[in-house]
């Protein structure tokens, strides 16, 4: 990344970093992002995570909490008053109180959850203050895939969209911005209504890839689908034009607003974003839906694997940069986790984390990532489902039990979002994961999911609320943050 940014980035960061620290000094912080594509569950876990940590939850597997060394763990005013808040209150209303998942999210947002706890040795104990203020960011992956249009220029970028749109999969839901952008004259007077209806267009192009039942993964530039406050500004104003020659382009010409709209995204927002969030943080859980992908087919899969490869390009090191070698705070430890897991039987997860390790394997291997520990993982970060058996003349099959979300259907039998239903998820997993090997890549075979309410909790006899159900959240913890209470 580093060969991206100019030098002038790169000491803004270290100076940004460094003030940091020097915070850092009066309270230790760590930095988590939290990111993935739309709909990926990055909401649902921060809520489960920090619901977790307040309430005590039952983290067997995250030590400093099974050693019942945290003390106490609550929110506090985060760092970055530019930033919005992480609407957590509103989150856990939603899940707990209504049983509903809450509102898709689509732009950045910031909590501080601080912990009190005991270090675990004597030693640390000496030395240490035992408070760890964590800053858990969530941001959509979308935008992290602009990364690499640092490194491209106007022609660059024209160039790989028109043969990524080209492309069987994409020509028919491109065939009309091509049939626009192919009209135009790059060498024409500039003009603004044709920009806008380009724009338009080929935003509209790259949404009707999102909303495609193949899950196509999204495109660049990531604010024409999430524009938040840009909405119809110029550096939004702008597609990608074919045939471009190598030529300078003509002052006042379409190409040329073009040019100047494409490098002041990149001036605005892409650099920005990179360095206030990205280049801060110090860890990182990369959420995947692999459900959904598996469920949709091969292609989605291939898509979500393409996805996974970029965004992991992106956190790779810069090569060899002083300043960022020296000062700038580095990921040290990246997560690929594949949420909902509650959807299968627990005798299917390590086939579902064996599915994503090798699909994860293949984006380090393709993106030559390297410099950060990378661990993978199958979890649920808030279980809407628990398991039963189900006898079936001789047969005892295993059944995952919840009440699905009204107007899902199964076999004709449409749901009301009241009743509790067993399903039996399949073998499905175990299916995909065959057709995995002998194709080279994904099921075959559609898997179709049944979306759950979120559980009912449980209260003790007092009638405290206890906290959300997960699977393996506790795991994700550790990894993530079990160091640094150690
Ligand atoms: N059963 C189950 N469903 C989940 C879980 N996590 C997420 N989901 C489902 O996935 C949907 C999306 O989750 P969010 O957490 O809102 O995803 P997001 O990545 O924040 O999405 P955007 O804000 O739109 O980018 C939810 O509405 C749930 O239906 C989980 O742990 N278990
Ligand atoms: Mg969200």
């Amino acid at each position: 990344m580093a060969a991206l940014t100019s030098i002038g980035d790169e000491a803004r960061i270290a100076i940004d970093t460094l003030t940091g620290r020097a915070a850092g000094l009066v309270s230790p912080s760590l930095r988590l992002g939290v990111t993935g594509l739309s709909r990926a569950g990055k909401t649902v876990f921060i809520t489960a995570l920090v619901h977790n940590l307040v309430h005590g939850g039952r983290l067997p597997l995250f030590d400093a909490q099974k050693s019942g060394r945290i003390s106490r763990a609550y929110l506090e005013h985060q760092p970055d008053d530019a930033v919005p808040r992480f609407q957590y209150e509103d989150h856990v209303a939603a899940l707990v109180d209504e049983r509903i998942w809450p509102d898709s999210t689509r732009a950045i947002s910031e909590l501080r959850l601080t912990i009190d706890y005991e270090s675990a040795s004597g030693w640390g104990r000496l030395f240490s203050r035992g408070r760890l203020s964590l800053d858990v960011v969530d941001y959509p992956g979308e935008w992290l895939l602009d990364l690499p249009l640092l490194g491209k220029d106007y022609a660059d970028f024209s160039r790989d969209a028109c043969d990524l749109a080209r492309l069987p999969v994409r020509a028919d839901l491109s065939a009309e911005w091509a049939a626009l952008a192919g009209a135009a004259d790059p060498d024409a007077p500039a003009d603004e209504m044709t920009a806008r209806r380009l724009a338009e267009s080929f935003a509209a192009y790259l949404k009707a890839c999102k909303d495609d039942e193949r899950a196509l993964s999204t495109l660049p530039p990531g604010r024409f689908l999430m524009p938040g406050d840009l909405e119809g500004s110029p550096a939004l104003t702008f597609s990608p034009l074919p045939e471009l020659g190598g030529e300078r382009a003509k002052p006042g010409s379409l190409r040329a607003m073009m040019e100047r709209r494409y490098e002041a995204y990149k001036t605005h927002v892409v650099k920005p974003f990179f360095r206030e969030h990205v280049a801060r943080l110090d860890r990182q859980i990369v959420l995947i839906d692999a459900m959904q992908a598996l469920n949709a087919g091969p292609e989605a899969v291939a898509d979500l694997e393409r996805a996974l490869t970029e965004i992991l390009a992106c956190f790779r090191q810069g090569r060899g940069n002083m300043l960022t070698g020296l000062f700038s705070r580095r990921i040290d430890r990246i997560l690929i986790a594949a949420t909902k897991a509650d959807h299968i039987h627990h005798e299917s997860h390590d086939r579902l984390q064996a599915i994503v390790r090798r699909l994860a394997d293949r984006a380090i291997e393709r993106a030559s990532f390297s410099g950060a520990e990378v661990e993978v993982l199958a979890m649920a970060a808030v279980r809407a489902t628990r398991e039963g058996t189900v006898k079936q003349g001789r047969d005892t099959l295993p059944v995952i039990i919840g009440t699905p979300i009204a107007g899902e259907r199964i076999n004709g039998d449409t749901f009301d979002g009241e009743t509790e239903t067993a399903i039996f998820p399949g073998d499905l997993p175990e299916k995909a994961a065959a057709a995995w090997k002998d194709s080279g890549g994904a099921a075959d075979a559609p898997i179709r999911f049944v979306r759950f309410r979120p559980p009912k909790l449980e209260r003790t006899a007092a009638g405290l609320t206890l906290s959300l159900p997960h699977i393996r959240l506790d795991r994700a913890l550790q990894f993530l943050i079990g160091d640094q209470l150690a």
